[in-house]
């Protein structure tokens, strides 16, 4: 039981190992660098028609690290967990329409600040609402952890409104549209920019904004010196020679809004497909790897803990009732971020999101395996032990030869249910930026504004992926059965 013990763990550390490694490599003559962003932040971070990181701070941030020879990995999650990135050393810096504030100078260190911004407030287009006062009783919809969000919540209990938050610029605004919220905060070009590309809302103070202040590219204090410095130098060299406006004017000037594309393009739920199908082929990929890789790791693991929940030893059972209660009882959300951003910023060691995407996976839905199996193999009546002791079988091979095989029988409906929910699930670690099929939705939505068809179109993808998964695991169940 210790080898093989030994062995399943040592594969998982090799995998895991595999995955981190995968995300490094690069090549070791430049310095390589991870940098997370939040791509629903036109027009400063998104993605164009073809899928590419466009904006003003992806162009500055691409010019600046070909002037200065430096190549990056783009991580784009939302704001808020872009930030934790960096503050974790997950990711070397954000560059994310941050604003340079006092209280995250006492976390980041800020480059030279390149673009002047401050807070808009927008209310939805048909809207009574017209000053803050109006806000009274109201709910206004914030991005979490933003300078808009900030600002917001520091006045709220002089105008009396109620807040509630969203990961993403978009959602927000849909929210105020719809009319469940009565207004949104946030920066005013960025509301500007929606505004101009046809989202129906109405900018309340596009000539005075609060907290006026400007954006930075941010590193973790203290760390990334060569980074900062790197973009610091490459900065003043782009605003110098011109680069910087002729950048600046191709997202801000009257044609800028064909970059989104939301008024010139086929929305059409055929429209849609065709124009974004390398975008959703690439979600799917990843969304089907996370699954297979989640589904046999965590299955082996579940399976060591299930036969350990029903060992003779007191202490492995222990053992196993702990890691399945523990394991269990933590919603994955929680889980992913404390792998991924929780623990890095204590060890100092690096993870790749895939990596703490597929351990929160395994530990998560290995838990629930863990106690179907060993409620299977409690379900084998007590007799077939007895029979198998009686016969000379020594509890190790009475286990191995009767109770396992039987027990393993009883399981396979909850293993099929648990690979759909493992295949669900992974939906979840789009949270720690990870280019899924939820992910790739939120990145298209943003775009274009079709939350509706985008998102029915998800649905439709994971159900027909669904439905081909549980398809082979009854086959599979049959043929296993005969
Ligand atoms: N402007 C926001 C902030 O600085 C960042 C964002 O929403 N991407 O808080």
């Amino acid at each position: 039981m210790k080898n093989r013990l030994m062995t399943l763990v040592t594969t998982v550390v090799a995998i895991l190992a595999l995955g981190t490694g995968l995300a490094k490599s690069a090549n070791a003559s430049e310095p390589h660098y991870i940098i997370a962003t939040d791509a629903t932040y036109a027009p400063f971070d998104f993605q164009d028609k073809n899928n590419e990181y466009v904006g003003i701070d992806q162009d500055i941030l691409a010019t600046i690290a070909k002037r200065e020879g430096f190549t990056y990995t783009l991580k784009p999650m939302s704001f808020n967990a872009a930030t934790q990135a960096v503050a974790s050393s997950q990711a070397d810096g954000v560059i994310a329409g941050m604003s340079i504030t006092d209280a995250r100078r006492q976390v980041f260190d800020f480059s030279t600040p390149y673009y002047r911004s401050g807070i808009g407030w927008a209310t939805a287009k048909n809207s009574k609402i017209k000053s803050l006062s109006d806000l009274k009783g109201k709910t206004v919809a914030l991005k979490t952890g933003t300078a808009g969000a900030q600002y917001a919540e520091s006045i709220k209990d002089q105008y009396g409104f109620k807040i509630t938050y969203f990961s993403d610029s978009d959602t927000s605004y849909r929210d105020v549209i719809n009319g469940n919220s009565a207004a949104t905060f946030g920066d005013l070009p960025v509301l500007q920019y929606a505004v101009k590309n046809g989202t129906k809302l109405t900018v309340q103070n596009p000539k005075d904004p609060f907290n006026a202040g400007d954006y930075g590219f941010a590193v973790k204090k203290g760390d990334s010196a060569a980074l900062l410095a790197a973009f610091n130098k490459g900065y003043a060299a782009i605003k110098k020679d011109g680069t910087y406006d002729k950048i600046v004017n191709k997202y801000l000037d009257a044609k800028a809004s064909t970059f989104t594309g939301s008024a010139a393009s086929n929305n059409s739920v055929w429209g849609i497909l065709t124009s974004n199908h390398s975008a959703f082929w690439s979600g799917l990929k990843e969304t089907l790897y996370l699954t297979v890789v989640g589904i046999v790791l965590a299955s082996l693991w579940g399976m060591l803990l299930g036969v350990m929940g029903v060992a003779k030893s007191k202490f492995l059972r222990g053992l196993s009732t702990t890691i399945i209660y523990l394991f269990r009882g933590m919603p994955m959300l929680v889980l992913a971020f404390f792998i991924y951003i929780g623990l890095p910023a204590v060890s100092g060691t690096k993870i790749s999101a895939f990596s703490a995407g597929i351990l929160t996976l395994v530990l998560n839905e290995g838990a629930y395996t863990g106690a179907f199996v060993r409620g299977g193999f409690n379900s084998v009546d007590d007799g077939q032990m007895e029979a198998a002791r009686s016969l000379g079988l020594s509890h190790a091979k009475a286990m191995r030869k009767v109770i396992i095989p039987q027990g393993l029988k009883l399981m396979v409906p909850s293993f099929i249910n648990q690979f759909i929910i493992t295949l669900k699930d992974t939906s979840l670690l789009s949270a720690i930026g990870i280019l899924e099929l939820t992910q790739t939705g939120t990145l298209i939505v943003t775009r274009n504004s079709q939350g509706f068809r985008v998102w029915a179109i998800i649905a439709v993808i994971y159900l027909i992926v669904i439905t081909l998964l549980t398809w082979l695991s009854n086959w599979v169940e049959k043929r296993t059965r005969s």
